[in-house]
Parts: C-alpha cells; structure tokens; sequence
C-alpha cells in the first residue's frame, strides 16, 4: 500500500480529528483533539531563513520549525495592512468581501459581522479553551466583555517596550511620525514587550490543563516600526553595503501612475529620503535585528512545547501579516501589490503536517482557517472564502486551484499564481511579472503582446465580489471613481497632474 492510498484508508480517522503524523498517530491521547499554537509576527516579509528572501537572514528557530513542518514558500497575505489582513484571516474572508480595507473600522462595529463566528471562537464551540496575547487583532477588542467573546484568557497586550528617550532618526517626512524610527539602543531584552508576550505564553504552556485542548495566540509586534535593537541583534549583520536588498533605479518607470496611489501620502519615507539621510542600511539592519530577536521568542515558545510534552500533540502555524518594503519599488513600508509586500512567512508543523516540505503552490493566509480547522477535526464551515491546505500539508506537490488573491482597497488585486504576478489597479492599468525569470518583479510585461494569454489567464481570478469600504473606513483607505476618474486618499483628491508625494 502506497502512501496516498493508506492516508485515503485512514481518511475516516483524520475526519474524527484524531491526525497524526503516520507513525505517530498512535502516540495521541485518546480521543483528544490537536492543540493549536497560533503564532502571528507584524509586518513580517520574506527575510527569514525558510523564505530565502534575504541571503544574510539569521531565524535559526524559524529554520527549525520548518524543519519539523511544512512551509508555504508562495504564502500571500489578503491586503498589505495590519486591520484588514488580519480581519481576514481571523474572519475567513476577503477584504473584497467585508469591506475592510482600512486601519478602521474594527469588524465588530458594523452590524453585518457582529455575529461572525471567528477562527478561535470556532475552537472554542468545539471545547478548546482559547488564550490571546501580543497584536492578534490590528487594534483593542473593546471592554472586558467584548474581550471575553473574543477569547477566553488575555495576556500581555502587544507593543513596543524599553524605547529611548527621543527619536534615534531625524524628522521623518509627512509629520514625523512616531512609530517612524529604528536603530541600535542598548536596553534589556527582557523589556521588550514581544519578550513579555512570549514569557507570558511560555507560562501558559507550562501551566496548560491537560484534560482541554487549547488554542494559543501569540502575536509579536516588531519587526513593526519603530524597530529598536540591542547590540547584540544589530551587530548579527555587517555594517555595509551587503546588507541593502538589489534595488533597479528605474523601476518605477514601468509601473502605471495609480501604482503610487496606493501609498500616495504615508509616514514611512521613501528611498530618497533613506539615502538623502543616511538611514537605509541602519532602518535595513534595525529591521533585520528586530526579525532575529523575534526569532529568538518564537524559540522560547518552541522550547515550552517540547520541554511540556505538547509537541506531538500540538499544531504550530506561523505566519506574517504582510511584508514590507526596505528600498524596493523606491519606498519603505507596506501597502504595495508587489511580491515584498504580499509574501510572508505560512509554516505549519505539528500532528497531520509532513515534516521538512517546501511547497510553492500558491496559499493564502484566509487558507488558514480552513485548513486548522480540517486538521484539527472540527466541524467543516461552508461559509469560508479560504481553501484547506491539507492536501499540501500532506504532499507539497497536491495540486491547488487558484493563485493566491491581494487586495488593496476596492478594484486593486494582485493575482499571483505558481510563476506570474499580474496586477490590475481600479483605472485598469496592469503589471504582469514573470518570477521564473524575473524574481525582483523589474520588468512589467504587461503591455506586451507575446503575454497577452498569460494576462487573459489570470484577469479571470480578479474577485467577482468587490465592494466599496465599509461604513466607517479610514486610515489608508483609498477610492476611484471610473466615470470621472476621481481617485480619492485618506479624503483627499489625487489629480492626474499631481507630483507624486516624496
Ligand atoms: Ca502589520
Ligand atoms: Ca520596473
């Protein structure tokens, strides 16, 4: 009996929730469900060790997560912004579908999805006890009542911690910005408040009822701006030019002007401003030291598993709620359609996960609901916009069906499928970039005859569904109007004319 045949025997069993990895299906308690460790890192791009998204990247606990799992190299987030990414995956839907494309609003405030059963509340129906601490959500639930809906047990909330007296930058364009900072202070690890949310989650591992499944949120802050580091972190990576990511000088000049509305007027500098003051290879390293010592309280929240016993019976998924810019495309920051700001780390390991795979089917993170829930055993939802990836999760050659789908804001998509990004904005200009040649996304193909099939080929997964911003939108939000061709940002009008903010 062939492998696929014997997991198709044993397919009743997976239903029942009861998964193991083969040989080790056994060793489970009897009759109890997989817990599921949920670990959430913000504004997390591909520079990490399993991604290969930067060659100088140290995430050895990343690394050896993978090695137990199986990690999504093609894993795409639903929009390149906090609220909405999340809101997504927590909810099992698109933006295109809520309407949350913003910072605002939080989804319990519009009337239509007050109700909405989320991800943990789901494992919590089928007798998990769910805990939360860190930035799951973009912003606060609300009071202890609405906490308590939420989730079950609150940790430390997500944040900053130790952070020097004033700015380690100088101003930084469109109003110096707060969070807009970075570089290397010297403070202890220990108050950081990632520190604290892992000490905290540790604990609770430690402490776990052994009669009750659980459902443990973790999320980390950095590397979110402001990206402070120790010594210790920084100094992980050279103080040169090997550091700074390939970037082409005239990239933009391929890519159609509503590509800047996107990110028209925001806080993070560009790359002219980067260069102009001397801060690209210390925001570059600040990020990368922040990205290893989130590393290292993934490591601690390893560590617990195993020292607790938890392991074998304990799903871990890992992943980023969108990536980030470091020069690139001539910004810093999110808020693109582009493969740096839409492709993040998605790892799982644990009962039911084929160790040490690489797959490079298109996934996207609104997959993950479907899939915790399909491993888990719980009972299936007809009303999620995501698709399990159980079957890669078993064999990382399971064929897939469709790219995986970034929205940002109304009529802008990125269709990203095994080789091509196609991209179409809400005034109907398009990119289109081969990644089989390609990997940097330098040149737009898209007005290019030869490729006209490959265009036709994934303009038909743009989303039927496609709504405007949601009752209370804001922060981000942009809007087009075709008729007039009235493109709208943070509600402020962008003419044809208009010099492109530096
Ligand atoms: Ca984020
Ligand atoms: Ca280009």
């Amino acid at each position: 009996m062939d492998r696929r045949t014997f997991l198709r025997c044993i397919g009743v069993t997976f239903a029942g929730g009861v998964l193991g990895q083969f040989a080790q299906a056994q060793d489970h308690r009897a009759g109890q469900r997989a817990n599921v460790l949920f670990i959430a890192i913000d504004d997390q791009n591909d520079w990490v060790g399993p991604l290969g998204g930067h060659p100088l990247a140290k995430t050895p606990n990343l690394d050896r997560l993978a090695v137990r799992g199986t990690t999504f190299l093609n894993a795409h987030v639903q929009s390149p912004l906090c609220n909405p990414s999340r809101t997504s995956l927590m909810l099992g839907l698109r933006p295109t579908t809520t309407g949350i494309y913003g910072l605002s609003p939080w989804f319990r405030r519009l009337p239509q999805w007050q109700d909405r059963v989320t991800l943990p509340q789901h494992f919590k129906a089928h007798g998990y006890r769910t805990f939360t601490t860190g930035k799951i959500y973009h912003g606060g639930v609300g009071g202890p009542q609405q906490r308590a809906a939420e989730f079950d047990v609150w940790g430390p909330p997500g944040g900053v911690g130790a952070r020097p007296e004033k700015k380690l930058i100088p101003p930084t364009p469109m109003g110096n910005h707060p969070l807009m900072d970075w570089g290397v202070f010297p403070h202890r690890d220990e108050d950081k408040q990632d520190y604290k949310v892992a000490s905290w989650a540790v604990e609770q591992i430690g402490n776990m009822p052994k009669d009750q499944p659980f459902f443990l949120a973790t999320g980390f802050f950095l590397p979110h701006v402001p990206c402070y580091a120790t010594p210790k972190w920084f100094d992980l990576y050279p103080d040169d030019e090997s550091v700074l990511p390939a970037v082409k000088e005239d990239d933009r000049d391929d890519t159609p002007r509503f590509s800047w509305y996107l990110h028209w007027r925001l806080p993070e500098p560009r790359l002219k401003w980067m260069r102009e003051n001397n801060q690209w290879r210390n925001l570059v390293r600040s990020y990368l030291a922040c990205t290893s010592f989130v590393d290292a309280q993934v490591g601690r929240l390893l560590d617990a598993l195993e020292e607790s016993g938890l392991a074998d019976n304990t799903i871990v998924v890992l992943w980023g709620d969108h990536g980030y810019h470091l020069g690139e495309k001539d910004i810093t920051g999110k808020n693109t359609l582009w493969e740096r700001s839409t492709r993040v780390p998605l790892i799982f390991a644990g009962p039911g996960v084929r160790a040490g795979q690489r797959c490079t089917r298109p996934a996207e993170l609104l997959d993950m609901y479907p899939t915790l829930v399909e491993l888990c055993g719980l009972a299936e939802r007809d009303d999620l916009e995501g698709i399990s990836l159980v079957p890669q999760l078993r064999d990382a050659t399971a064929a897939r069906q469709r790219p995986a789908i970034t929205s940002h804001n109304q009529g802008n998509h990125g269709v990203r499928s095994e080789r091509w990004r196609y991209i179409r904005y809400a005034d109907g200009s398009e990119e289109l970039y081969d990644h089989q040649n390609d990997p940097q996304e330098w040149t737009n193909l898209a007005g290019d005859p030869e490729f006209a099939s490959v265009l036709e080929e994934h303009r038909r997964w743009l989303p039927e569904i496609d709504v405007p911003p949601a009752s209370g939108s804001a922060h981000r939000v942009l809007t087009y109007d075709g008729a007039t061709d009235e493109a709208v940002w943070e509600g402020t009008r962008i003419r044809r004319s208009d010099p492109i903010p530096e």
